[in-house]
């Protein structure tokens, strides 16, 4: 069910996977016009960006994943509405370092990556996807200060978490807080970083929160207005619910 035109907001982790397709760009020229805000995923080439878009989204096919390196080379940009207009998008980005593509490509699409991370005023956060394996690669390291320069929000994803041991998982999450903690500063200040598996369904929820957060969705029990009905689409004779309940 889509949520009601007014009242608050159901989490996004219940509605989500009406997200459908927009557009797909083979260049920041050829991008949608500016709409509701972008909420970009990056990752190098392999990485599990699409895995990750799937499972955020509730999606078995919505981001093709394959087990061919590079397979995503276009931008592609999916858009959630709600009965009041466009809420939120989502940017599936091609992944960066793909071995085998000439250096011209390469670095073709390392320019658009950085141009799209400058410039595309509409972006109000970036997911940064790295294999748990081998996380804050050269290529991931320059992507953060890219886009730190905006300062705004990143979150990083340590994905394909399912390859490691519990144990191992806390370790690798622990020395990437430390990192993360340490250059803060040269990639925006508000980098936070969580472990995911798109194959054992881990830290949807964490990264939905963040999602909703950069599209300016908050639920009733973490607006700083808290429940209330005379802001922001009041119903003025409401036929369902309590009268004087906590609705
Ligand atoms: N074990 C495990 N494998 C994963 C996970 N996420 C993705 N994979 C696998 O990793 C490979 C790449 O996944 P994709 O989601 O296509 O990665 P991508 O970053 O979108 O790749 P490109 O678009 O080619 O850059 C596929 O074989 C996936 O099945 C995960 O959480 N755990
Ligand atoms: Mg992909």
């Amino acid at each position: 069910m889509p949520p009601p035109p007014s009242g608050p907001t159901p989490p996004l982790r219940d509605w989500i996977h009406q997200i459908a397709f927009l557009t797909s760009a083979a260049r920041n020229t050829d991008l949608p016009a500016i709409g509701a805000g972008e909420v970009a995923i990056a990752g190098r080439s392999n990485a599990g960006k699409s895995s990750a878009l799937n499972l955020i989204c509730n999606r078995r096919r919505l981001a093709f994943s394959s087990k061919t390196p590079g397979r995503t080379q276009l931008i592609n940009v999916f858009s959630l509405n709600d009965p009041n207009g466009e809420v939120g998008r989502l940017v599936d980005l091609p992944g960066y370092g793909y071995a085998a593509v000439d250096r011209a490509t390469k670095s073709r699409w390392q320019a658009e990556l950085a141009d799209f991370l400058a410039s595309r005023v509409s972006l109000v956060g970036l997911i940064v996807v790295m294999d748990i394996r081998h996380p804050f690669g050269p290529l991931d390291q320059q992507l953060l200060e890219w886009f730190g320069r905006r300062q705004q929000p990143v979150h990083i994803l340590l994905t394909k978490a399912d390859k490691l041991t519990r144990n191992d998982q806390a370790k690798t999450l622990a020395a990437a807080k430390k990192i993360v903690a340490e250059h803060q500063g040269d990639w925006g200040g508000q980098v936070e970083v969580s472990l995911f598996s798109a194959t054992a369904r881990m830290g949807r929820d964490t990264v939905l929160e963040k999602i909703g957060q950069w599209w300016g969705l908050t639920s009733s029990a973490t607006s700083p207005l808290g429940p209330t009905d005379d802001l922001g689409g009041a119903k003025k004779n409401p036929a369902k619910g309590s009268p004087g309940g906590n609705a």
